[in-house]
């Protein structure tokens, strides 16, 4: 092992580095930007839009409103003269309760009653709002909170609820910046799995505990406000004492171990994982940052994981040695990680067996290994290939990075047979050191997003595969027309489906050694949660 000690890994590199926190203290209250008329099914049945006007009353503590329903005086046909009119009056009363809600409002048009339902930022009071603004208005008729989601009666509420799945829209002020969660519909995914845990009985001690995501890179802030309470701890071992407690080969390793510092010198490693680049912070953050903290940004697998710190990439550029990628796969076997998420890696024509081996050994324990497909524009069915995602294991994911649009980022490697599924990649907002936020992008920044979603998966039901969640993630993704033939899924990762599909139980069609890429052959069966 030691003569590899010296083989230069690339990392992937960021492509934009924001350096500037966004406006997470903007004034406005309510934006209007996504106004859209909604002329659903829906709209036009009568007994359903009476039992939203007239709520029935509300039940004590019934916190999770956050619609209205308006109608002004003086209806106006033409819907942004109408958005315009209920944001005015609007304005004022959300101002007057708050000035730091910074969410973006949609309105959506009840064709025939010249009705809008507003969607409120979480946290809004849905009553008081509509107390205070029929006060502050003159121009409004009528405003009240929206019983959907509070009351349990009615067959035609619960089909519209499951219609319209809830959602969970963090207070984190970066979040409305992060598309990406929107895109993979992780809000909805989030609330599906609040109720869930709610009606399990056990759920609160059972659901959610027990994953670990080993985050094998530069390092993590393991300081950082929103990833503090993300990170895992070495139960077994004692902070600073010099002492290996746990006896597993390493000294005072709390959240995980640095086999670099950034010196030419050999180095043996510590168990300071802190990250100077920022790279792995960035990656840790959008895996399992704290959410719904008023603090930053929100992570896919908030509250039900916890990261380790593998630190083997160092220096400006972030390199490291293949002999400690290889440590750092066998220490997060050896701690008892779910998964580690790779956003590093090479372009060339031959996989390295050391790696191969090490992965395999991950395998063996169950363990999935996300890994970035590369920021080449590289074909990696072709000769040469992004590794170590295009090894052919069965438990490696290649993630490619996709844009807002759905497409494929300009940079993002591709490959029908070796990448496996896309995720968002592109001006991607997450934590970096130093108590700091910024966005980058590259298929570094997609494949944390399913890592984070394996994570929530395993943490759902900890009994799977990892055959099992790898189905699951590629079996419910989004197809779209601009992935397609660009990679297995011909899609983005979506993490409602991931979490509702109630037929996408992964089934041995082979033998486990047979086929290195798993094709979905299946369809989810279903979109929405099921309403209790
Ligand atoms: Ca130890
Ligand atoms: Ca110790
Ligand atoms: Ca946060």
């Amino acid at each position: 092992m030691a003569q590899l000690a010296g083989i230069v890994w690339t990392l992937l590199v960021a492509l934009s580095l924001v350096a500037s926190q966004p406006s997470a203290n903007k004034t406005p209250v309510v934006s209007y930007s996504t106004f859209s008329l909604v002329s659903d099914g829906a709209a036009n049945d009568q007994p359903s839009v009476r039992a939203l006007s007239s709520p029935p009353p509300r039940p004590a503590g019934a916190a999770g409103i956050h619609r209205i329903i308006v109608k002004l005086k003086h209806p106006h046909t033409e819907g942004l003269a109408r958005a315009e009119t209920i944001s005015r009056a609007l304005q004022a009363s959300l101002s007057a309760e708050t000035t730091v809600h910074t969410a973006e409002t949609t309105v959506h048009h009840l064709n025939s009653l010249s009705m809008d339902v507003v969607d409120l930022p979480l946290g809004v009071d849905a009553a008081a709002t509509c107390e205070a603004a029929l006060l502050a208005s003159d121009e409004i008729d009528i405003c009240e909170p929206d019983a959907v989601v509070a009351t349990a009666s009615g067959r035609r509420l619960r089909a519209r609820a499951a219609q319209e799945p809830n959602r969970f829209v963090p207070d984190d002020p970066i979040f409305k910046e992060q598309w990406g969660m929107a895109s993979i519909d992780m809000p909805e995914a989030w609330a599906f799995l609040s109720e869930q845990q709610q009606e399990t009985a056990s759920g609160a001690d059972s659901v959610g505990k027990g994953t670990v995501v080993g985050v094998i890179d530069t390092g993590v802030d393991y300081t950082h406000p929103d990833l503090k309470d993300a990170m895992w701890v070495n139960q077994g071992e004692i902070a600073g004492n010099g002492i290996d407690d746990d006896g597993n080969g390493f000294v005072d390793d709390i959240h995980g171990w640095a086999w670099c510092d950034g010196s030419e010198n050999p180095h043996i490693g510590d168990g300071d994982p802190m990250d100077e680049g920022g790279h792995g912070t960035h990656c840790a953050g959008t895996i399992a940052a704290t959410a719904n903290n008023q603090e930053g940004i929100a992570g896919v697998a908030f509250g039900r994981t916890k990261i380790i710190a593998l630190k083997f990439l160092c220096g400006e550029d972030g390199r490291g040695s293949l002999a400690d990628a290889v440590h750092a796969i066998n220490y997060a076997v050896a701690m008892g990680a779910t998964l580690t998420s790779n956003s590093w890696g090479y372009l060339g024509s031959t996989a390295y067996r050391a790696l191969e081996e090490a992965i395999r050994e991950a395998e063996e324990a169950d363990m999935l290994f996300i890994a970035a497909a590369g920021n080449d524009d590289n074909d990696n069915d072709g000769p040469r290939k992004g590794y170590p995602a295009s090894s052919e294991l069965d438990s490696i994911i290649s993630v490619g990075a996709a844009t807002r649009n759905g497409e494929k980022a300009p940079f993002s490697n591709y490959g029908l047979e070796s990448v496996d599924v896309f995720a968002p990649g592109t001006r991607i907002f997450s934590t970096m050191p130093g108590g700091k936020y910024a966005a980058m992008g590259g298929t570094s920044m997609a494949t944390p997003f399913v890592a984070g979603l394996a994570a929530l998966l395993w943490s759902t039901d900890p009994a799977q595969s990892y055959c099992d969640i790898k189905h699951r993630i590629l079996s419910t993704s989004e197809k779209m027309d601009s992935l397609e033939g660009l990679c297995v899924t011909g899609g983005q990762i979506n993490a409602l489906k991931a979490v509702t599909c109630a037929d996408c139980k992964w089934t041995p069609t082979e033998e486990p050694t047979a086929a290195p890429t798993e094709v979905p052959t299946q369809e989810p069966t279903t979109e929405e949660p099921s309403t209790p």
